[in-house]
């Protein structure tokens, strides 16, 4: 694959997160072009998320990664925004109580805060931002949002972070009760990935 005297032999995925991952590489099973995690890349990077946005940080991942090596670089920012409590975690879904609160105890407290919500007062989504950073310094980013509502208590156990807790009225399933290929297909992160694929083909 060739552009501007550039090949692209891989793409490397900026994300540290081992449950991303996963999901990344199974809805990128059939890409033309191996995608690699920092980990497979032998890369540690300390990468200071200071954006106010989704996109923001996005970028900020995939650009520092990409400077670092030279390579096409992708990264994904993610969270869950629960409206009751004005979008919170949002972009601080990881940071949320401290990065190495267990999730058990991060899912309760959104549960506890939303003690006087009912019905669609519960509505929240997940976000996910893609970014591209292309050595010559071009930038392309693909959302998506799965939209649902916060459950009264934890269900499931497939997937990761605040699965349990996110119930999709239409499915009658939190994203953690969906079997990994099922949720890949409607998640904020597959419908991103699926439009960064797209948007990709332009590019590359
Ligand atoms: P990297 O920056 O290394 O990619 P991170 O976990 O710090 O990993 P983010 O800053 O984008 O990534 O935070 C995303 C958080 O949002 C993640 O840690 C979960 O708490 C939550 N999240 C995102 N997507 C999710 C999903 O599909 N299921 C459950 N929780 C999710």
């Amino acid at each position: 694959m060739r552009i501007e005297n550039q090949t692209f032999d891989k793409i490397i995925f900026a994300t540290s997160n081992q449950g991303k991952m996963d999901e990344i590489k199974m809805i990128m099973k059939d890409s033309r072009i191996p995608i690699v995690s920092l980990k497979e890349a032998g890369i540690e990077a300390d990468i200071e998320e200071n954006g106010r946005t989704f996109e923001e940080n996005a970028v900020i991942k995939a650009k520092t990664i990409m400077e670092l090596t030279g390579c096409l670089t992708l990264a994904d920012d993610s969270g869950l925004e629960v409206d009751f409590i004005n979008k919170e975690p949002g972009v601080y879904s990881a940071r949320y109580m401290g990065e190495d609160t267990p999730y058990s105890v991060k899912n309760r407290s959104i549960i506890d805060r939303l003690k006087e919500a009912e019905g669609e007062e519960r509505s929240a989504r997940f976000v996910c931002v893609i970014a591209a950073c292309f050595p010559d310094g071009r930038t392309v980013t693909a959302k998506g949002t799965i939209e649902g509502r916060i459950a009264y208590e934890e269900r499931g156990t497939h997937g990761f972070g605040y699965d349990p807790i996110l119930y999709v009225p239409e499915y009658d399933k939190t994203t953690g009760e969906m079997e990994p290929e099922f949720k890949n297909q409607i998640s904020h992160r597959g419908k991103a990935l699926r439009l960064m694929r797209e948007k990709l083909e332009g590019e590359i």
